[in-house]
């Protein structure tokens, strides 16, 4: 069997080490333009090239959640496409909204301004049932990242294409439900895949839904959110805030008003790492899977490509 791993803004090495020690006798190499065809494909966002010359794979495993920068090539006709489930991810990603949340609700920012300026002072603390979570996609990270802030004991909604049941947390679903959903939200958080349905789904009519004093948390895709609305929003003071994680550029452009946005807390693009040992064990066992009959359709993270995730 051959694996072809092509990742780009990755250091491949380790990456092929720990390939070949978890498929013993197949052969892994980096693709380069004309190399041999391949059974299995490794990607992050590969080159159109290499989809074109690679046309006879039997799966191609994505060493992420998100497959939008595959999604926008064109892909070979029925090659079944496996995104990473999980793979050590949800755990981050709660860690990460919940910081967020409660780094707002508890006005960290201000005690640590207060601090730096040597002032002990004390705010009145925040209620609770005041600041309700709503968060888009109830997916492996979002339904992770809803039952960690009900251990918080923030109210939780969660909004999701077809309708759910997650403990404790409020569930819409559907074109029908999104409505209810922004009003009932105060704290917006964005776990949806970016697919043409959620493009610009966070812009100034949906945002002005939100509750006041609305905060939000990206951590899917720059392409959810209108950057310029955003920031409109908080300088008008409808919105408090936001914590971005993604960007429609990334690495972030240096003139980007995000930078400097005193009310704008930025991380770079790093709220669930990729976690190359999690992920060589999970991309080899569903190969090995495969190798013994396992249909492609009992795999987890197969993604459905006309629903674009
Ligand atoms: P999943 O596919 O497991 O979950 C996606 C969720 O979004 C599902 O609940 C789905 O609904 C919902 N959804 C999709 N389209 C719509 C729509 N049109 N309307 C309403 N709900 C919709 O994905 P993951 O949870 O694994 O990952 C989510 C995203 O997080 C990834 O696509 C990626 O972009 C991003 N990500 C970001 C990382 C970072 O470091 N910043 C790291 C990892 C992922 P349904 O359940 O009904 O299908
Ligand atoms: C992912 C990501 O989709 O890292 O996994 O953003």
């Amino acid at each position: 069997m051959r694996v072809t791993f092509c990742c780009t803004d990755t250091k491949a090495q380790p990456w092929l080490e720990g390939l070949k020690a978890a498929l013993p006798g197949a052969e892994i190499e980096g693709w380069k333009p004309g190399a041999p065809a391949a059974d299995y494909a490794v990607v992050w966002a590969p080159p159109q090239q290499f989809l074109d010359e690679q046309k006879q794979l039997k799966g191609i495993f994505n060493i992420g959640a998100g497959v939008d920068a595959l999604t926008k090539l064109r892909l070979p006709a029925g090659v079944p496409l496996v995104r990473l489930d999980d793979a050590g991810m949800s755990v981050q990603m709660a860690e990460y909204v919940c910081h967020a949340v409660i780094r707002h609700f508890r006005e960290f920012d201000a005690y640590e301004a207060d601090v730096a300026a040597g002032k002990w002072s004390y705010r009145k603390p925040s209620t609770r049932s005041d600041f309700p979570v709503g968060v888009m996609g109830l997916g492996v990270l979002g339904t992770r990242v809803a039952q960690a802030l009900r251990q918080f004991d923030f109210p939780v909604q969660g909004w999701s294409r077809s309708a759910k049941t997650v403990a404790g947390v409020q569930c819409f679903s559907g074109d029908a439900g999104f409505q209810d959903f922004l009003s009932a939200t105060r704290i917006l958080v964005c776990l949806l895949p970016l697919t043409p349905d959620t493009e610009n789904i966070m812009r100034r009519d949906t945002l002005q839904k939100l509750r006041p004093g609305g905060y939000v948390v990206n951590v899917a895709r720059g392409g959810h959110l209108v950057d310029e609305d955003l920031i409109a929003l908080i300088d008008s003071g409808h919105l408090a805030g936001a914590t971005l994680d993604v960007f429609r550029t990334e690495p972030l452009p240096p003139a980007h008003p995000f930078w400097n946005h005193s009310k704008i807390t930025l991380t770079p693009h790093t709220s669930a790492r990729t976690l190359r040992d999690e992920s060589i064990a999970q991309i080899a066992g569903k190969i090995r899977a495969l190798s013994s009959g396992t249909p492609f359709a009992s795999l987890a993270g197969l993604v459905d490509l006309k629903k674009g995730y």
